[in-house]
């Protein structure tokens, strides 16, 4: 008798909710949950195809650990063993500071990769920690930080209520969104436009959801920053700026004024090679619409100055009065966020506090730049990386240079890497500890709710049993048991124990919190049986905005209302926040912080570039999940996958028809040729996660058609300087035909 299970999806930032068929045992199918609160129903071919993740048979079942030089499987109880051999011994020889930390993208998606990879950094005391954040985000944290006080306030465009949206360098109808979670982003564009909305598209390529838009630009990679400075500068030339409910907490409002004289339309129309009158058109509309929002991504964030576009996407989202207003740019409200307490100044944000030891690059965010990883485990001395830690992450696919980090993995002195597949990084483990697959781990949102569209809370606890092996909570906490001196087979509910007593005791100090005064003890009582990670949610969402303060808002929520309500709980549109959440020492909006101030300088100094070669750009596609959804059959075939996509009159000049060679500063590639009119000429576009050739993984379908890996033509020495993010976008390439 099949049965079925509601499981929220775990593969993108989109959180739709799944209805999953299970028969013996197993999921079969997956189809859309159309009573979820949050998708509606909506799912994409990734969800669709969750049966063939979930069974893959490439899927590490058992453990490996690596034995005469070569990786065969072992029990749980041998793993674990050799884990903490391995870390004991490398702490014992060179501390915990010469363990080197990798964090990959999905623990964004899953219960535990949210709750136990800080208690892992901290029992080691290591300030090697490295993430796909400084190949992705991180500009986007550092300008929130500097603005708002706070890296993780979010600015989101309200999708369902705008009248015009602007989106720059992202391409939701195939990412199906990031940094904005909305489950059928395609279908909130395509309402837009049926309200009598206007969508406005910004990117080098003629992207799917550029098709979908009211008017495209395409600009010069690398140029959205310049392009955005002057949109500031043509609100305040035409009296457009009117900042809205905001105008009596903000700051820096006459330099920004005085930093966008430099960046007139045509000074910049020349450098990012979009007419002047056209940017002076989509100024003049941002600053008429009765609410806009520009939203931008991947395109405007791993970039030569990321960080500069991503503050400036906020200004202007300020200039036009449209932070922080329903249809606008708004701070969703997370349910396992702290409770608001109102409006104080903060700490503020700062980077720099140390720096990473080989090439000086400031830290961000507890964070170095991942680019640098390779280099502080190749070069000897005080500090050197001795052992690694990857958790959810391949970064010899998707970091710059992976043949260099591919090398130096090779010799670190001991690796542990927690992930399912047996692949181009976790080759290099000691010991792989594999998560069960998803269908076997609970579901809950702690980082994405807080980029949600729509307030909403939802939880899926397993939707199959674990059959004798640990979760990936389990996992993680023997890992932080060794790091505390527990030994990995103390019980492992002692991490979160620790947690929640640490927490609940800062909460009932604190006077403006929703249990001051109360004793932790009693509070403690209150939470429900059940593992580790349960209690802890439960005891996030009842501190949280909407939690019942441990019974003293009865109506509140609490993990058992979740899981009574298992298509969610809706908790209503944006609402505005400001001053509230503002953390800066001035308790007002920073418009122009010094650290961003400063940058523009390399900006101005951009300007006169004029182009002339070619530069690269990436690509995503919808049936591909950066590089570890290569595997599947569902999921592999079809035209567009990891071909070099070149416009026609540039193909036509250079002779290039079926196959060329492209070399950038960190090597060359031979690959297909894509001829196309969807991208601006002088630009190339390659997607990234491919590459699956090297010897050793276990990926045996993604090996048969591998790709190349466009991010060895990056030498990874190009870094957004304020947030040491990587230039990914605009890296300046040689093509020909491969002969
Ligand atoms: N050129 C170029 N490079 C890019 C990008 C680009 O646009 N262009 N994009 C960048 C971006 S945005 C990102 S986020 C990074 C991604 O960088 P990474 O996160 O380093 O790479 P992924 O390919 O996402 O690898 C995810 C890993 O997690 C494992 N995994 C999957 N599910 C689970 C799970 O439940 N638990 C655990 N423990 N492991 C799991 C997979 O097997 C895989 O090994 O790539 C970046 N690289
Ligand atoms: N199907 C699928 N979905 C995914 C992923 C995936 O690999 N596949 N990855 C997930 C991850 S980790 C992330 S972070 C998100 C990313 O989500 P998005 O940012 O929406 O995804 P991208 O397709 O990388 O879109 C970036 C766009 O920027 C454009 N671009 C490049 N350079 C520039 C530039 O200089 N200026 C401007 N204006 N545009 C530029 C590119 O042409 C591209 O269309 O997607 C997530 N969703
Ligand atoms: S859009 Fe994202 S969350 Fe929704 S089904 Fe597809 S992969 Fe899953
Ligand atoms: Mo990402």
């Amino acid at each position: 008798m099949a049965d079925t299970a509601l499981r929220i999806c775990p593969f993108c930032e989109a959180t739709c909710g799944l209805t999953l068929t299970i028969d013996d045992g197993r999921v079969v199918g997956a189809r859309g949950d159309r009573d979820d609160v949050f998708s509606a129903g909506f799912l994409c071919p990734k969800g669709a195809s969750f049966a063939e993740l979930d069974n893959d048979p490439d899927r590490l079942s058992a453990p490996l650990v690596r034995r005469d030089g070569v990786l065969r499987e072992a029990t749980w109880d041998e793993a674990f063993a050799a884990m903490a051999d391995g870390l004991s011994g490398a702490i014992r020889e060179h501390g915990g500071a010469s363990v080197g930390v990798y964090l990959g993208n999905p623990n964004a998606h899953t219960v535990a990769g949210s709750l136990y990879p800080p208690l892992i950094v901290r029992g080691l005391g290591t300030r090697h920690v490295f993430s796909a954040s400084t190949l992705d985000q991180m500009p986007k944290h550092v300008s929130l930080g500097l603005m708002f006080g706070s890296p993780v306030a979010f600015t989101v465009p309200d999708l369902d209520r705008t009248n015009y949206l602007v989106i720059i360098g992202a391409n939701p109808l195939v990412s199906n969104g990031s940094l904005a979670t909305a489950a059928d982003f395609p279908g909130k564009l395509r309402r837009l436009r049926k309200r009598g909305g206007r969508l406005v598209v910004i990117d080098p390529a003629r992207t799917r959801t550029a098709e979908l838009a009211d008017r495209h630009l395409a600009p010069r990679p690398g140029t959205d920053a310049a392009l955005l400075f002057a949109i500031v500068h043509v609100l305040f030339d035409e009296n457009l700026v009117d900042l809205g409910s905001v105008q009596d907490f903000v700051n820096g409002l006459d330099e920004v004024r005085d930093l966008a004289a430099a960046f007139d339309p045509d000074t910049v129309a020349a450098y990012c090679g979009i007419d002047a009158e056209q940017i002076r058109t989509l100024a003049r509309e941002l600053a008429a619409a009765p609410t806009a929002a520009v939203y931008g991504r991947i395109g405007t964030s791993t970039v030569e100055f990321g960080t500069l576009g991503s503050w400036l996407i906020d200004v202007v989202n300020t200039l036009t009065g449209n932070l922080d207003r329903p249809g606008g740019a708004m701070f969703p409200m997370s349910p396992t966020a702290p409770a608001p307490r109102g409006h104080r100044p903060g700490r503020g944000f700062s980077i720099g506090r140390w720096h990473s030891r080989v090439s000086g690059y400031p830290e961000v965010l507890s964070e170095l730049p991942t680019p640098a990883l390779a280099e502080e485990i190749e070069t000897p001395g005080d500090g050197q990386i001795k052992a690694m830690i990857t958790i959810a992450g391949n970064p010899v696919l998707s970091a710059p240079d992976g043949d260099r980090l591919d090398r130096a993995l090779a010799g670190v002195g001991f690796m542990l890497s927690v992930d399912p597949y047996l692949n181009e990084t976790t080759r290099h483990a000691d010991v792989i500890l594999p998560p069960p697959p998803p269908s076997r781990a609970p579901h809950f949102d702690v980082a994405l709710n807080a980029l949600a569209v729509r307030n909403n809370a939802r939880y899926s606890p397993p939707a199959l049993p674990l059959d004798g092996r640990p979760d990936e909570a389990q996992i993680l906490s023997r890992i932080a048991l060794v790091l505390y001196g527990l030994g990995h087979d103390a019980d492992p509910a002692l991490v979160d124990d620790q947690v929640i007593t640490t927490t609940l005791s800062k909460e009932t100090a604190d006077a403006t919190s929703p249990v001051a005064g109360r004793t932790v003890d009693e509070l403690i009582a209150m939470l429900p049986d059940g593992p580790g990670y349960e209690r802890r949610l439960d005891m996030m969402l009842r501190v949280g905005a909407y939690g019942d303060a441990f019974g003293a808002r009865p109506d509140g929520l609490t993990l058992a209302k979740l899981k009574d309500a298992p298509h969610g709980i809706d908790l209503g549109p944006l609402q505005p926040r400001l001053p509230d959440l503002l953390r800066t020492p001035s308790g007002r909006i920073e418009l122009a912080p010094p650290q961003l101030i400063s940058d523009v300088a390399r900006l101005r100094d951009a300007l006169g570039r004029r182009g002339g070669g070619f530069v690269l750009i990436g690509r995503r596609h919808l049936r591909s999940n950066n590089s570890w959804m290569h595997n599947l059959p569902a999921l592999t075939g079809g035209t567009n996958r990891c071909t070099l996509q070149i416009h026609p009159d540039d193909a036509a000049d250079l002779g290039l028809t079926d196959t060329a060679i492209v070399k950038g500063p960190g090597g060359e590639l031979v690959v297909p040729v894509e001829v196309t009119d969807d991208i601006r000429r002088g630009v190339l576009s390659l997607p990234h996660g491919w590459g699956h050739d090297r010897d050793g993984t276990g990926q045996k379908l993604a090996a048969r058609a591998p790709g190349v890996n466009a991010n060895q033509l990056n030498d990874g020495s190009l870094l957004d300087p304020l947030s040491g993010t990587a230039v990914l976008n605009g890296i300046p390439v040689v093509v020909g035909p491969a002969s």
